[in-house]
């Protein structure tokens, strides 16, 4: 086997906001699929990054009393104990707001516009006249003007879906001061996506995509590329752009290249050759694990940046859809909404590692967490299948065999079809069918669980002179046991640890499965308890807000623009 140097990245969470259960899909999916390479001796690295630049993150700062920089240092140190509680296993976590991120965004910068791939053109934009800032159109409210529903955000109306320009709105105040918005004029930077339209077309071809988001992105791209505005006028919390006075890279230039800078500052610190994978000739596989939401993003604007200042770009963008609970979008006030903080207050984390692996595949389709089914699947499966087999077993091993394994498989066809199943098992985790995996692996389960009941190793146990055989019919079980922990280990990273130490030995997975004989077996303790409806209850209700939420200010008179 090739040995293959492979960087993986998720995409980076904002730094204004608590980790929930929607980002832990994508967490927990890139996790999955490094272990189970790093398991298969490969060379894998994975970073992450906050991404702490921004509008948001400046007013939350303010509003705290506080620095951005001492704001985004809290919530990093949130972000990663979270990550860190469902085992997320970065080889670095690092900050977008960071010296490595400044200065590659600089020299990108500087690529693109020695290139010519940077435009400037004055435009005209809201302006919040207490604030002295302007004003995105998520931040202007007002009346829809074409159903004159109240209260609705600059760029498209909840009631009626009628689109429209944020001066458009009656009454339009700012969401920070309640200010009736003036228009203003400014200079602005715009990258020429227009003209990588080639280039993109091919690209986004090219096997980097899945077809149906590279379909997606066609739409964007017949439908004509725009430039895309770079800048922001200070004040804003980010990168000043050189060569400018007053104008800063707008976050979403910063942000991928977060992924460059984590990446640095990693193999910094580990005596890595950075630029080895970042060259246009490199060997190295990049991945970035996204959601839907950003894909034009990471399939227009990131290779397209990428290629204009000679680096290489993405071998694959992965894209996964969102997190429903109960079939429907997460909601604050049902409770659903649940902070990753709070769900391991309530649960264990590889309960939910599990049931995503249960339901992930590499398509876009959004992934539902049922409640109900998210308790029975982990107590039938991982409980009732799994550790029913050590549990089953291991007593009569340390009873008639001082805990030591022994013989050959007495069902050899049992045994080899487990070891046969690992070239598919592992195929299905190359390509993030894990759901797929996880059905091939729970049918193993009921295969060893069927030959534990065939053989009723407890009724023979009361027989005399069957010692013998008891100790063969657990030995193999145990050992079947041993084989499922393994492939389960990319998922269960700390029940695999728990039966590591009750094995006596590392699951290893770049050969099949060995059989473990002359092992002597720990005491048996139960590696995973059920889950309980109540806890998932107590969970849910500890995610519903103590109070309603407040009111947004009531308009002031109109003035129009
Ligand atoms: N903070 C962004 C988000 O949607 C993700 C940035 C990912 C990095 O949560 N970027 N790129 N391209
Ligand atoms: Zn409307």
């Amino acid at each position: 086997m090739s040995v293959r140097t492979i960087l993986v990245t998720c995409a980076l969470p904002y730094a204004n906001g608590s980790i929930h259960l929607g980002h832990m899909v994508e967490h927990i999916q890139a996790d999955i699929w490094v272990r189970f390479q790093k398991m298969r001796g490969h060379n894998i690295t994975f970073v992450c990054a906050d991404d702490a630049h921004g509008t948001a993150i400046m007013l939350a700062a303010e509003k705290l009393g506080i620095s951005p920089e001492e704001q985004i240092e809290r919530i990093k140190a949130e972000h990663m104990a979270d990550f860190a509680g469902f085992s997320i296993a970065f080889d670095n976590y690092h900050s977008t707001h960071s010296a490595e991120n400044k200065a590659l965004a600089e020299l990108i910068y500087t690529r693109l516009k020695a290139n010519g791939h940077i435009s400037e053109r004055t435009i005209v934009q809201a302006f919040d006249p207490v604030k002295n800032i302007f004003l995105a159109d998520r931040y202007i409210k007002g009346s829809c003007p074409k159903c004159k529903t109240p209260d609705q955000y600059g760029d498209n109306c909840e009631a009626c879906a009628a689109t429209y320009a944020p001066m458009e709105l009656i009454n339009p105040v700012s969401v920070y001061s309640g200010a009736t918005p003036t228009a203003k004029e400014s200079k602005h930077l715009f990258f020429t996506l227009p003209a990588f339209s080639e280039f993109l077309r091919d690209w986004t071809r090219a096997g980097h995509l899945a077809p149906e988001v590279a379909n997606k992105l066609a739409e964007w791209i017949e439908g004509g590329l725009q430039e895309w505005d770079i800048s922001r006028d200070a004040p804003y919390f980010g990168f000043e752009i050189p060569g400018e006075v007053g104008k800063y890279f707008y976050v979403w230039l910063d942000a991928p290249i977060g992924y460059m800078a984590s990446h640095q500052n990693y193999c910094q610190q580990h005596n890595m050759d950075f630029d080895s994978y970042w060259q246009p000739t490199s060997t190295a596989e990049l991945y970035h694990f996204i959601g839907k939401d950003i894909i034009n993003f990471h399939g227009l604007f990131w290779p397209a940046m990428l290629h204009s200042a000679e680096f290489r770009t993405p071998t694959q963008v992965f894209c996964h859809g969102f997190l429903t609970v109960d079939g429907k979008k997460m909601s604050k006030s049902r409770g659903t909404f649940v902070n990753a903080r709070t769900y391991l207050e309530h649960l264990n984390p590889e309960y939910l590692r599990y049931y995503f692996a249960s339901k992930l595949t590499a398509g876009v389709e959004d992934i539902d967490l049922n409640l109900e089914d998210f308790v029975n699947r982990v107590n039938a499966d991982v409980v009732g299948k799994v550790v029913n087999i050590a549990s089953r077993c291991a007593n009569f091993i340390h009873k008639f065999n001082a805990g030591q394994l022994n013989g050959t498989p007495i069902d050899l066809p049992l045994w080899e079809r487990v070891q046969a199943t690992s070239k598919p098992i592992a195929q299905l985790y190359e390509a993030r069918e894990f759901g797929k995996a996880m059905r091939e692996i729970m049918a193993l389960a009921d295969a060893a669980n069927e030959f534990i009941a065939a053989n009723a190793p407890w009724s023979l146990a009361k027989q005399p002179g069957q010692e013998e055989q008891v100790v063969a019919i657990c030995s193999l079980g145990i050992n079947l046991f041993a084989a499922l922990m393994t492939y389960l280990k990319p998922v269960l990273p700390a029940m695999a640890h728990e039966a590591e130490a009750f094995l006596g030995v590392t699951l290893q997975w770049q050969t099949p499965p060995q059989y473990l004989h002359g092992q002597t077996i720990k005491a048996f303790k139960p590696l995973m308890q059920r889950v309980e409806a109540q806890q998932v209850q107590a969970m849910i209700e500890a995610s519903k807000p103590a109070e309603p939420a407040a009111l947004t200010p009531a308009p002031p008179a109109a003035t129009g623009w």
